[in-house]
């Protein structure tokens, strides 16, 4: 298994796929899905525009769906709930299936749904996405870090490397950035809270009091679902 990393969706190459595509969006989006998921959601579909999240969603039974929206780490206005991973209680979530759009996940899931294999992972979720790669064996996989806006996220470069030392000997490195990431990894491994609270996007969580979330966010392996899309831009749980 070869594995190249990108900090940001928009540097994942043009006109090319992976056999396997890794999203990652540590704050938040794909702990939140992680969560989602084995808390009993049906489904995760994702959308990169509002509008047209509202008009598919018209179409499920109002106790069937919740609508999840996030911009700039805060509940779009009208939307049942934001991006917090601690929101998705089974007592809110089970049998309903979330239609989700936040400023960066959702956009780096879109970047990479041609993929013939497409995961999410975060920290939480991390050594399952490993089991699962190890089972699956694709050849060619990209960890697709979401970033902020096209700029980089300490985080999500840093559960980069994370899972690429979960897959230890199994996994070659195919670009410096898998290398750095991996470094990076090492570095924090036993102080990821504190890196979430140094990370840009940490420290606007915590100007909006979302402390909570950064701790949540911060566990390694506590939870065994993997995100994985089953139709386009619809994620499953595969356990
Ligand atoms: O950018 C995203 O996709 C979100 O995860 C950002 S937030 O953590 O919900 O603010």
């Amino acid at each position: 298994m070869k594995c190249w990393v990108y900090h940001t969706p928009e540097l994942v190459p043009a006109g090319d796929l992976p056999d396997c595509a890794v999203v990652v969006d540590v704050l938040r989006a794909t702990t939140t899905m992680a969560v989602a998921l084995s808390a009993g959601a049906t489904a995760v579909q994702v959308f990169a525009d509002l509008e047209e999240l509202l008009r598919v969603s018209a179409q499920w039974p109002a106790e069937q769906r919740l609508r999840v929206g996030e911009r700039g780490g805060q509940v779009v206005s009208g939307f049942d709930m934001g991006n917090s991973p601690l929101d998705c209680t089974p007592e809110r979530v089970k049998g309903r299936r979330l239609f989700m759009s936040t400023t960066n996940g959702t956009r780096a899931l879109a970047r990479v749904q041609a993929a013939p294999c497409v995961l999410t992972c975060a920290l939480v979720n991390r050594q399952a996405v490993v089991e699962l790669l190890q089972q699956q064996q694709p050849e060619r996989v990209w960890i697709v870090a979401s970033g902020w806006e096209g700029a980089f996220s300490l985080e999500d470069t840093a559960c980069a490397g994370a899972l690429l030392m979960g897959l230890g000997d199994q996994a070659t490195t195919g670009n410096d950035e898998a290398v750095g990431a991996l470094a990076l990894y090492q570095q924090w491994q036993d102080n990821l809270l504190e890196l979430l609270h140094r990370a840009s996007h940490g420290q606007r969580l915590l100007k909006l009091g979302q402390a909570a979330d950064l701790r949540f966010c911060a566990q390694v392996d506590c939870l065994t679902t993997v995100p994985r899309q089953s139709a386009p831009s619809v994620l499953t749980a595969s356990t």
